[in-house]
């Protein structure tokens, strides 16, 4: 492992990380790669732990700040390491709008093992975490990249498929209620119905909460997610941010005119 990145990881509180080559990951948008004028050759894949607390009506994840603004201050970290180090490099971080399937490449990178919940376990963080990717044309073998590791399953025990509200993991329906609660428009009455039920204005975490794996979990040790944390959102809490303070939640990406109407689901319900 390439010593100058454990240090720059180290100085992140970013424990898990490991380089592979691009070659041998699975490309699930060719387009994104397309746009660079670069060979894609090695990808630095990491695990960012988000878990801070629990919250009331709002998936965990977005209790903080977006966290497509962590994965972009890391991006940023590496691409000076990267320049410093090889400036004739070309690279672009991602996270979430990437190229290749992000579950997949840190499988292979042997950064957790696969969750039958369709999510990376991590053997310390659970499944409470974001995945990053950082994408060069830098040969795999001048960063030491490893070859992908023999892929590892979790237990089978069930228990998120069972507790699956839509039935998503059991086969039963396309809808995730996590997918649900992003759609813009009118909502169907199921649709409302399963927002009421389990009280969430975004997102879902029920697959997760159920995990054997996620029993006792363990905090991050990134401050970035302990900014602004919010575990309740509330009509005037929404209503009160300003513009620049809505945009830096990992709720804002469907307008905000998607999380009112939400908030207003659950309000019907207390009525
Ligand atoms: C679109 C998307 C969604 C959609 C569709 C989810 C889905 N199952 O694909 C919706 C909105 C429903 C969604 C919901 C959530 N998402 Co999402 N999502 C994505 C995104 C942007 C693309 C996924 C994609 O391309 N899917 C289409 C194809 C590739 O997936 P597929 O049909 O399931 O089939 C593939 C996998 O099964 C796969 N596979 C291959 N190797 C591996 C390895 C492992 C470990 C697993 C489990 C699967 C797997 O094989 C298939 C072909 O490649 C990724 C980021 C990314 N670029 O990868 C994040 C991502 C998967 N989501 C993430 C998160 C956090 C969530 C939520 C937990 C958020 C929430 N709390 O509400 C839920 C969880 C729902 C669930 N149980 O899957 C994280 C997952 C982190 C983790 N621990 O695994 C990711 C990686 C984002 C990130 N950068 O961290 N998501
Ligand atoms: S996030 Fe919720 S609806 Fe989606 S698969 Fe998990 S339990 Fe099912
Ligand atoms: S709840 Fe059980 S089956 Fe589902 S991911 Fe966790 S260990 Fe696997």
């Amino acid at each position: 492992m390439n010593v100058g990145l454990e240090e720059l990881f180290r100085e992140m509180k970013i424990e898990y990380f490991a380089v592979i080559p691009y070659s041998d990951l699975v490309v699930t948008r060719d387009d994104i790669m397309k746009r660079e004028d670069f060979t894609p050759r090695s990808v630095i894949v990491y695990l960012l732990p988000y878990y801070t607390g629990e919250t009331v009506n709002i998936s965990r994840y977005s209790a903080s700040l977006d966290y497509h603004i962590a994965i972009g201050e890391v991006s940023a970290r590496l691409g000076e390491y990267i320049k410093e180090q090889f400036p004739d490099a070309s690279f672009r971080g991602y996270g979430d709008h990437s190229p290749i399937d992000e579950r997949h490449a840190a499988l292979a990178a042997g950064l957790g093992i696969a969750g039958d919940s369709g999510l990376l376990i991590n053997e310390k963080y659970g499944t409470y975490i974001f995945i990053g990717d950082f994408i060069t044309d830098i040969d795999p073998e001048i960063l030491s990249a490893k070859a992908p590791e023999e892929p590892k399953r979790c237990i089978s025990c069930g228990a998120c498929r069972e507790a699956c509200p839509t039935g998503a993991l059991r086969g039963e329906s396309p809808e995730c209620l996590s997918a649900i609660t992003q759609k813009k428009g009118a909502l169907t009455e199921y649709e409302k119905g399963l927002m009421r039920r389990y009280n969430t204005a975004w997102g879902c975490d029920i697959c997760q909460s159920v995990c054997p794996y996620n029993q006792n979990p363990v905090k991050t040790p990134i401050e970035f997610f302990y900014r602004d944390r919010i575990d309740t959102l509330t009509a005037d809490s929404l209503s009160s941010m300003s513009k620049e303070e809505f945009s830096k939640r990992a709720f804002a990406w469907r307008g905000r005119k998607t999380v009112e109407r939400n908030l207003e689901i659950l309000d019907d319900f207390v009525d």
